[in-house]
C-alpha cells in the first residue's frame, strides 16, 4: 500500500482554537514511522496553505449561509483538499488527510467521490449532520456529513457535494452526542447508525463489521473518517469537544484492525487533534497508532 499524507491545518470549524496544530502534532507523534512499521510506503505531501482566522479578508467575512462561521474559508481549503485527494487516488495511493477540524472531511469526501462511488464510516461521538439553519454552535465541524451529502441548505453547494456518496453507504459508529435535527436526519435518510449503546450490547467487532459492510456495499471503496473525540476523553483528552463514555483504547484498535481486514479502505482522515488541550501529545500519538492498525500493523 502507498499512502500520501496531506495536512490540512484548519481551525475555522471548531470553537476551541489550536486544532490547526493537529498535523504537526500527529507528524511529531510518529505517523510516518508507525505507517512504515505497518509495511506502508509513505509519502508526505506537506500541508495545504491555510490562512489564519485572524488574516482573513474582511470583505469576504460576511456569513455566507445562515450561521456557518468561516464557510468561505472552509470552502477554499476543501476545494484544494478535494483536488489533492482526487490526484492521490488517480496515482494509485491512499490519501490520508490530517486535520485540522472535521470540516476538512468535506474536501476529502468530495475528492474521493468525484470519479468513484464510495461509502464512508464515520467514527465520532457526533453525527456531524447539522446545517447552517440547524447548527447550535455555528461551527462547520458539526456539518461535514450534511454538506458532503447535499442535505438542507447544502443542496446546491457545488464545492461540498460528494457526487458518488449516498446516505445508504454511510455508517456512523459510536454516537453519544446528537442534536435533535440530526436525530431526524438519521431516521429519514437511510443511514446506518450505531450509538455507544449498540457497542455496549453487541461489541465493537460486530458493530464495526456491520458498519463496513453497509458502507462498502456496491461501491468502489470506503472513506474512513476518524474524529479523535470518538474515543473516551480518558484516552484522547486532546480534543475540542470531548464527550464522556466513548470507546476504549482496545476497542479503537480492534475497530481499526477490522477496517484493515475488510480490505475496502480507499481514503482516510484523522481529525480534531488539538495539542493545546492534550497531555504530552498522547492524543496525536494515539491517532498515529490507530492509523497504523487501519493500514495493517499487527503484533506478530
Ligand atoms: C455539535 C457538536 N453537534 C455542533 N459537534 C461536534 O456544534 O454541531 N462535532 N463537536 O465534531
Ligand atoms: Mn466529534
Ligand atoms: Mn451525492
Ligand atoms: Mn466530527
Amino acid at each position: 500500500t502507498r499512502v500520501r499524507i496531506i495536512g490540512a491545518p484548519t481551525d475555522y470549524g471548531a470553537n476551541r482554537r489550536g486544532v490547526d496544530m493537529g498535523p504537526s502534532a500527529i507528524r511529531y507523534g510518529g505517523l510516518a514511522d508507525e505507517l512504515a512499521s505497518a509495511g506502508v510506503d509513505v509519502v508526505d505531501a506537506g500541508d495545504l496553505t491555510v490562512p489564519r482566522a485572524e488574516e482573513r479578508d474582511p470583505d469576504t467575512d460576511a456569513p455566507a449561509e445562515g450561521d456557518a462561521k468561516f464557510l468561505h474559508e472552509v470552502a477554499d481549503v476543501c476545494r484544494r483538499l478535494a483536488d489533492e485527494t482526487e490526484e492521490t487516488l488517480a496515482e494509485g495511493a491512499v490519501p490520508l488527510a490530517l486535520g485540522g477540524d472535521h470540516s476538512i472531511a468535506i474536501g476529502s469526501l468530495v475528492g474521493a467521490a468525484r470519479d468513484a462511488d464510495v461509502g464512508a464510516v464515520w467514527f465520532d461521538a457526533h453525527a456531524d449532520l447539522n446545517t447552517p439553519s440547524t447548527t447550535p454552535s455555528g461551527n462547520v465541524h458539526g456539518m461535514p456529513l450534511a454538506a458532503a451529502l447535499g442535505i438542507g441548505e447544502f443542496a446546491d453547494t457545488e464545492w461540498a457535494n460528494a457526487r458518488g456518496l449516498d446516505p445508504e453507504n454511510v455508517a456512523l459508529v459510536g454516537l453519544r452526542s446528537v442534536d435533535d435535527a440530526e436525530v431526524e436526519l438519521l431516521r429519514e435518510h437511510g443511514f446506518t447508525a450505531y450509538t455507544m449503546s449498540d457497542i455496549d450490547e453487541r461489541g465493537i467487532t460486530d458493530v464495526t463489521e456491520d458498519a463496513l459492510a453497509a458502507a462498502s456495499a456496491g461501491v468502489d471503496g470506503v472513506h474512513v473518517s476518524l474524529d479523535l473525540d470518538w474515543l473516551d476523553p480518558k484516552e484522547a483528552p486532546g480534543v475540542g469537544t470531548p464527550v464522556r463514555g466513548g470507546v476504549t483504547y482496545r476497542e479503537a484498535h480492534s475497530a481499526m484492525e477490522i477496517v484493515d481486514d475488510a480490505d475496502c479502505l480507499r481514503s482516510m482522515e484523522l481529525v480534531e487533534v488539538n495539542p493545546t488541550l492534550d497531555q504530552h501529545n498522547e492524543t496525536a500519538e494515539l491517532a498515529t497508532e490507530l492509523a497504523a492498525s487501519a493500514f495493517g500493523k499487527r503484533v506478530i
